[in-house]
């Protein structure tokens, strides 16, 4: 890594997020690929805090503010990508479900999501599922990340899964969950094809979910 590319690292885990902007500046100005800034500058820095996250040696507010630098500079080198290196991972419809107004968790595993190659659709909050069936529909996706934080809303989620196989897309996407009230045990339930704890395990679980066929059954 070089010391460009060294120092949007850094920034980026550390959350500061002007200062990462003017650090994706600087690798562009350096000559450095794009593709190589994202990768190793970026996407690498958000794979550390998600790991140090796991290893409970930082938590929730700090794994924001870094997602937020994340984001910021991101923003600055997207139009220096090819459409092909963004989102290169697979598309994914990401909300919180109906009736849920709660959206940091969401925001969080959308820009890890983001930060790991996945190209995004975020509908917000408070998202009944034919809006979600519409969205699958009307763009297409590999993944339809759902969350809850309500122990009255996550049953919101069954609903989603349901509409999307009365549609016919139930075999075209796969279906992960997460929120502070879901479990593994409630993702069986409803025939989700995954869950995951936090940000970071959505970002791997849909890595791994993507490489498998349909009608693999939920992991
Ligand atoms: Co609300 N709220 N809230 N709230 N709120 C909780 C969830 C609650 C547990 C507080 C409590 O009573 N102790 C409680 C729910 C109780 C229950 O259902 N069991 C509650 C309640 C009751 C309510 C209201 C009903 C209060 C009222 O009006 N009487 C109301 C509901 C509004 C609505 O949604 N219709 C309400 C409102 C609000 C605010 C608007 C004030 C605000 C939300 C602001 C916002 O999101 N923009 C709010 C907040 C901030 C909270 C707490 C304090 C914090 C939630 C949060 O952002 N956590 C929360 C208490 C708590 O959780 N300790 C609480 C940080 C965030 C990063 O964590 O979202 O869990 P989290 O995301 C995690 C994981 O869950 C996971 O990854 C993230 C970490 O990496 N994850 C996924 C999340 N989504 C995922 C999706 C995935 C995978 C992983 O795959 C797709």
């Amino acid at each position: 890594m070089n010391q460009t590319i060294q120092e949007l690292y850094k920034t980026i885990i550390n959350g500061n997020a002007d200062l990462a902007e003017e650090n994706v500046k600087k690798a562009l100005d350096a000559g450095n690929e794009p593709i190589r800034i994202l990768n190793e500058g970026m996407i690498s820095a958000m794979a550390e805090v998600g790991e140090q996250f796991e290893r409970g040696e930082l938590f929730v507010p700090e794994m924001l503010i870094a997602a937020l630098a994340m984001q910021q500079s991101l923003s600055i080198l997207k139009p220096h990508l090819n459409q092909s290196e963004m989102g290169a991972e697979g598309k994914v419809v990401i909300c919180t479900v109906k009736g849920d107004l709660h959206d940091i968790g969401k925001n969080l595993v959308g820009m890890m999501l983001e930060g790991a190659g996945f190209e995004l659709l975020d509908l917000g909050t408070d998202v009944p599922a034919e809006s979600i069936v519409k969205a699958v529909r009307e763009n297409g996706a590999d993944i339809v990340a759902l969350s809850a934080l309500l122990t009255t809303t996550m049953v919101n989620m069954r609903n989603v899964i349901d509409a999307l196989r009365e549609n016919g897309f139930r075999d075209k996407v796969k279906v992960i969950i997460g929120g502070a009230p879901v479990t593994k045990a409630f993702a069986n339930e409803i025939g989700a094809d995954g869950y995951a704890e936090d940000a970071n395990r959505a970002v791997k679980l849909s890595k791994l979910l993507i490489q498998l066929p349909s009608g693999t059954p939920g992991i």
